[in-house]
């Protein structure tokens, strides 16, 4: 399976000079990597970044000619289009701005914006209507961890996904190509703190599982770790087989320690 790199950019860098810094760095980088193994091109795995919407049609721009991906970091829930919904961006403006994918369901989102399950339903719906891809985040909180509850967290979070195919059952065959799922235990995120690969990995397999139920599939989904990950880190998550990859925070704001967690999953 194709591992992923994701970058979450967060509401980073503070200026659009920092970006240009960032991008800089990051492809000058991967253009070096990319020419000392030309022999491997297919092996190396696929990364993407997700900048704030201020900068998502620049970083999309600067990007058109490399190998990374560009992601917004949400998109409306009200409309795929338009509409007087302000401060909001649909689905159609982010795909317009360059990106191809978007990240739905950020446990920042659900914290400080109160997203709902209903809302979650509607943004994805908006997002494969644009054709953009998913990454969904789930994760239990602290609480949630510690009362051993994250399974059953999990499969409630997961059940965007079960309506939205009640709602469009023909996307049951393209899912797996769709959407990629991030398990990042809130506990997990920004702290230093992580779970055990084990106890990653036993998620992880119960992610596959559910969502394979959910789309009567036998074909594996996408999962990749996120929280806390970090260049010292990432090489034991990248040798666990349910770890497809990660979804990366602050360690994604030096292309340095972006490209070594790359450099662990390629
Ligand atoms: C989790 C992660 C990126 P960090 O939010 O989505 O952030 O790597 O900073 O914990």
């Amino acid at each position: 399976m194709q591992a992923w790199v994701i970058g979450n950019w967060k509401q980073n860098p503070a200026t659009s000079h920092d970006v240009n810094v960032l991008l800089d760095d990051l492809l000058t980088a991967i253009n070096a990597e990319e020419q000392a193994d030309t022999e491997h091109p297919n092996s190396r795995c696929q990364l993407m970044v997700a900048p704030s919407y201020i900068h998502l049609a620049a970083v999309s721009t600067r990007l058109k000619n490399s190998s990374v991906l560009c992601a917004a970091q949400d998109i409306s829930s009200h409309s795929a289009s338009t509409g007087a919904y302000t401060g909001d961006c649909s689905a159609q403006q982010v795909a317009d701005a360059g990106a191809t994918w978007t990240i739905v369901g950020h446990s920042e989102r659900r914290q400080y914006h109160k997203e709902s399950h209903d809302s979650l339903v509607q943004k994805l719906s908006h997002a494969l209507a644009q054709n953009l891809g998913v990454v969904l985040c789930i994760g239990e909180t602290q609480t949630q961890y510690d009362d051993q509850q994250t399974l059953e967290v999990i499969d409630a979070q997961l059940a965007v996904i079960k309506d939205l195919l009640i709602q469009q059952p023909e996307l049951i065959s393209s899912l797996s190509e769709r959407f990629i799922i991030a398990y990042e235990p809130v506990w997990a995120i920004g702290t230093g703190k992580v779970p055990t690969v084990a106890e990653v990995s036993k998620t992880h397999q119960h992610i596959k599982q559910k969502v394979a139920g959910l789309a009567d599939t036998a074909e594996a989904i996408t999962v990749l770790y996120g929280g806390s990950v970090n260049a010292d880190n990432a090489e034991s998550f990248a040798a666990d087989a349910m770890i497809d990859g990660a979804l990366v925070g602050g360690a994604s704001l030096k292309a340095e320690s972006f490209l070594a967690i790359a450099n662990a999953f390629n």
